[in-house]
């Protein structure tokens, strides 16, 4: 009954937990599953062992029981299915907040990776000064109505949920752009998240690995 999540050896960010293997580490403590870690090189990633669970030779992965799962938002999916504490029991709020998962991933994150790829992996090229700055209003565009739907409230729909968990982790990405603190309400959110005890738990494990 183990549950083995794949993790970077070593993640280019050195520990500061934005890889989305801490994605579903936050959803394991949120749910209170015991859980083991492969670390994986980049070259052990394109290996067959990695490619028959991943075909496309990422991280994280999930195994337990002989189920093989990838895919960030569908391991969190199945661990809140599974376990009690990250989606509601009332059909239509579990609904609403399966809703909010798909948002955080496909409407919120997409604009925020195209920034960080203008900005960092891009960033030395010459139309990165005139992209950065558009790039960056699209990302605006997402949080404004983001920001104005959480209003003064705690989570996106009542308590905490799976949708929470990665609409957060979404916009951690975020922070070293600065374009978060300009969303005081947002900022605020994402520092309700990380203050969760089961995200400093996760944080602090990934750390663990990368400060090694
Ligand atoms: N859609 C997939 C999912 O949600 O699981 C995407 C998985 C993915 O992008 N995995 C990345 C990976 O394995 C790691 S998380 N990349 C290696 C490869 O493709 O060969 C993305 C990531 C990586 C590094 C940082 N960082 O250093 O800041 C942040 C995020």
């Amino acid at each position: 009954m183990t549950i083995t999540i794949t993790a970077f050896e070593k993640s280019p960010d050195g520990g500061k937990g934005l890889a989305r293997d801490t994605r579903v580490r936050w959803a394991l403590e949120e749910v209170g599953q015991p859980y083991a870690v492969r670390l994986v090189s980049f070259a052990q990633m394109k290996e067959p062992a990695h490619l028959a669970v991943n075909p496309f030779g990422q991280i994280p992965t999930f195994e337990r029981d002989g189920l093989a799962l990838f895919e960030t938002g569908s391991i969190v999916f199945h661990l809140a299915e599974r376990h009690p504490g990250l989606l509601p029991a009332d059909a239509d709020a579990r609904a609403r907040a399966i809703t909010w998962m798909f948002a955080a991933l496909n409407t919120v994150e997409p604009p925020i990776l195209d920034l960080t790829v203008a900005r960092v992996f891009e960033g030395d090229r010459p139309w990165a000064a005139e992209r950065v700055p558009l790039v960056s209003d699209r990302v605006r565009a997402r949080l404004t109505p983001l920001a104005a739907r959480l209003g003064d409230a705690e989570w996106l729909d009542g308590d905490f949920s799976a949708g929470d968990l990665l609409m957060v982790s979404v916009l951690l990405r975020l922070r070293m752009s600065g374009i978060l603190d300009e969303f005081s309400t947002l900022a605020a959110y994402v520092a309700r998240g990380e203050a969760r005890p089961a995200y400093r738990r996760a944080f602090a494990a990934q750390l663990a690995v990368n400060a090694a």
